[in-house]
């Protein structure tokens, strides 16, 4: 397992409506596919960076889509895709604003002006200036960027070889995920608890930061089944999320305060014995030292940091931990503060604590990818034996701004090489990122599907494939299915996979070595070419067939219910000497004097737009129609100070940047706390700046990720 590729959620990305949707396509460009009569119907998957990994069919006559339509039987589908993707074909595959020719860059940076330059041309320049780079600086001068823009297990690691191959830089993809992953990992030794379906025997469910009616579509549906059988649903969210408003129960931190909160539900439920102590007992570690620790949350001491009233505190702890089973989920959203590893850990000690783990549908829900490293073969991802020892430095993406505009970084950044990700628009400190993207000394290219904020700085760009044109196979970090991806098309004008690409350029800087030419093909077959138990029944061939398939988990997934914490076996951790921080503890942000003084309000940036995911759609006049203006979320009271009225247009700002958005005084924010909305692109908003330019790049207390909630601004009509 430590040699897999799937251990963590960082390398799960390395390596890692309406039923049926009947299109009527316009035939748009002529094809030169050798089946171009021939009408099929093909099995592919989304790509995309969410829990819920959906599968769908795509049929095609003479080269051109004619139906696209979500499979009813798989069962987290349901026969629905969101609206995200339930039209793919025509919002990207053949969308007029796809780019389908490689481009020169003839403007100034930033300026959107490129040439055409075909694909042969083109990769012998930037083969020509990256040698010289390695030449001159080192391969350490060239950083690769990218993300989970196509989470596809061949299209997401597509150039991991090459860059160990020249010795680049390597990035540390953190921003989503590292915090949860370290926190419970620190209590629980894995993430994978309870499943998806199980959710339906839970029946006091606790969404702590995480927005499933926007965030995991097919999760929500679940819930609401549940929900009709009795099941009660809380919400833990310092913003009225579309989760929250139709919860049984919003509770309203002030942000960054999670950890305290749960530690106050231990101090309740061990104070009032309300604990499983026979669990405890069986299969936890450290409860002597939690208990004295705890002492300090009472309920009276954490309303005072949280802003919660004590008497809900003690309420939700009690019916918590009488919850029979009790299910708390956390995803991504609640990592993003200072705390949020400990924030993941705390939480995860909770069904330790009452033995909720015993019972079908009891424990933590989080991610899955873990399991998928159980089962797959990754004998090609992995990076050849003779590239491991090359040990090159490491950039975190979150610090991306500071990494491109360095003076201490030897050598400096000069090649910047990204794919499958948007970093003007969703890494932190945008206006540093972008000083980064202004440097004439810096290449910069990048392969897409759109002109983004990020393409518009790029020197060449390169048209990508959608996923109608590649081969895939898909894992989930949401659920235990396998989604297979075929292409259904030939690749539409010049665009070429995010591999094809790196093929390409390893031929033309002269490299000969097998592992730089794995066929897309031949990785997804020897991805399922496995004996390990969870793919048991599942090959390349059934796969193909059925389009998904889930793994053989067993049928009553019940993981922790006899401890079995971790790979090995071991205890849930409540206090471990041998960890640093030994346990669990709120540590507030503190904010410098300039932050507390001039900009009095508390920022958050969610990605609560329905219509985007991230960045990606943000740039469809249909999906930025349907999703409608950018707000700013302020509370009344914070509104009447500064003379503030509904539908005001508003400039938000800081020292890093200003945004400039309108007003909503519908209290969904607490006094003190403002909300926007993160993925709109900078180019398209007035004032060319979007929610990360008021964002910084301080990282997580554990696992590298961005502590992108903690930021504070000011508020001016304009
Ligand atoms: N429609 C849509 N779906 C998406 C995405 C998208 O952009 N749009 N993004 C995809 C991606 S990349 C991911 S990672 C997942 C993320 O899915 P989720 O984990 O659900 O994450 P977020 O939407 O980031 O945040 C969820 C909630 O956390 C809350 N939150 C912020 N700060 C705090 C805090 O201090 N404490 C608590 N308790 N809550 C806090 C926010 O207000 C927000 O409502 O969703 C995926 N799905
Ligand atoms: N303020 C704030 N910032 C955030 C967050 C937040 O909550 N608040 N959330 C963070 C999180 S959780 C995440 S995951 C990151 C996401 O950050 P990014 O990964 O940058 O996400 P996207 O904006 O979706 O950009 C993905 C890009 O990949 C492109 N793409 C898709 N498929 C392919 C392909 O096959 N090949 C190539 N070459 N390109 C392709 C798409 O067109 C799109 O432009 O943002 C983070 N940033
Ligand atoms: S974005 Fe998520 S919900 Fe939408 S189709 Fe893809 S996997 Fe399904
Ligand atoms: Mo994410």
């Amino acid at each position: 397992m430590a040699a897999s590729k799937e251990i963590t959620r960082r390398n799960f990305l390395e390596m890692s409506t309406q039923g049926a949707v009947g299109l009527s396509l316009m035939p748009l460009i002529a094809s030169s596919c050798s089946e171009a009569n021939a009408s099929k119907t093909v099995n592919g998957a989304c790509c995309l960076d969410c829990p819920d990994s959906c599968s769908w069919q795509v049929t095609v006559a003479n080269n051109q889509v004619t139906d696209f339509k979500a499979p009813a039987e798989h069962p987290f589908t349901a026969g629905k895709l969101c609206d995200k993707m339930a039209n793919y074909p025509t919002d990207v595959t053949y969308s007029p604003k796809r780019l389908l020719n490689p481009l020169k860059r003839i403007g100034k940076k930033g300026e959107g002006k490129f040439e055409e330059i075909t694909w042969e041309k083109a990769i012998s320049e930037i083969s020509a200036q990256l040698q010289t780079i390695i030449k001159e600086k080192g391969g350490e001068a060239i950083l690769p960027f990218s993300y989970g823009g196509n989470e596809g297990k061949v299209q997401i690691n597509a150039g991991d070889n090459f860059f160990a191959q020249i010795g680049a830089t390597q990035l540390e993809r953190s921003i989503c995920g590292g915090a949860v992953e370290a926190g419970i990992m620190a209590t629980n030794g894995q993430t994978t608890g309870v499943l998806p379906e199980d959710i339906i025997h839970s029946r006091y469910i606790v969404l702590w930061g995480t927005n499933p009616v926007h965030s995991n579509q097919h999760l929500w549906t679940i819930i609401e089944k549940v929900r009709t059988k009795g099941a009660k649903l809380v919400v833990i969210d310092p913003f009225q999320s579309q989760t929250a408003v139709q919860a049984d129960w919003h509770i309203q931190p002030l942000p960054g305060t999670d950890t305290a909160l749960a530690l106050g539900l231990v101090h309740v439920i061990l104070n009032e014995k309300l604990q499983d102590q026979d669990y405890i007992d069986k299969y936890t570690t450290g409860i002597e030292e939690l208990t004295k620790h705890v002492e300090r949350y009472s309920p009276w001491a954490v309303a005072q940091i949280t802003g919660l009233n004590e008497t809900d505190i003690t309420q939700l702890a009690r019916e918590y931990a009488k919850g029979s089973p009790s299910l708390i989920r956390v995803l991504i959203g609640l990592e993003h503060q200072a705390n949020g590893a400990s924030a993941a850990r705390a939480i995860a000690m909770l069904p330790a604590l009452t033995g909720a783990w015993k019972q079908l549908g009891g424990g933590l829900m989080n991610m899955t990818y873990e399991l998928f490293g159980d089962a797959l073969n990754y004998q090609l991802l992995d990076t050849p034996e003779v590239l491991k020892n090359k040990k090159t430095r490491k950039v975190n993406m979150v610090q991306l701004g500071k990494a491109l505009t360095s003076k201490e970084l030897k050598p400096a950044i000069h090649a910047f090489l990204v794919f499958n990700a948007n970093p003007a628009v969703t890494m932190p400190n945008q206006n540093l990122v972008v000083k980064g993207l202004e440097r004439e000394d810096l290449l910069t290219i990048v392969l897409e599907h759109f002109l983004t904020d990020t393409a518009r700085y790029a020197d060449y760009v390169f048209p990508a494939t959608t996923a109608l044109e590649n081969w895939d196979l898909l894992t989930s970090y949401g659920t235990p299915y396998l989604t297979f991806n075929e292409p259904a098309i030939e690749p539409l004008g010049q665009s070429k996979s995010n591999t094809e690409f790196f093929r390409l350029l390893s031929k033309a800087m002269g490299f000969t070595e097998k592992y730089l030419y794995h066929a897309d093909l031949d990785i997804v077959k020897s991805l399922l070419d496995s004996d390990k138990p969870y793919l048991k029944g599942i090959t390349f061939e059934s796969l193909r067939k059925t389009g998904w398939a889930k793994l053989n988990v067993t049928e009553k997934w019940t993981p922790h219910a006899e401890g079995n914490f971790g790979k090995l076996g071991g205890k849930c951790k409540l206090y471990d000497a041998d960890q640093n921080p030994p346990i669990a503890d709120y540590v507030p942000f503190s904010y410098s004097a300039e932050d507390l003084t001039k900009y009095p309000l508390h920022l958050l940036t969610v990605k609560s737009t329905k219509n985007f995911l991230n960045s990606t759609r943000a740039n469809h006049e249909k999906h930025t129609k349907k999703e409608g203006k950018p707000y700013l979320d302020i509370h009344e009271a914070d509104a009447k100070t500064r003379n503030i009225a509904e539908g005001d247009e508003l400039k938000v700002f800081n020292q890093r940047g200003e945004v400039y958005l309108t007003a909503r005084i519908k209290n969904k924010v607490r006094k003190g706390v403002v909300c926007m909305p993160q993925g709109f692109w900078s180019s398209l908003m007035k004032g060319g700046s979007s929610a990360n330019a008021l964002t910084h790049d301080l990282l997580t207390d554990m696992g590298g990720s961005a502590a992108l909630q903690e930021a504070r601004v000011e508020v001016v009509k304009v």
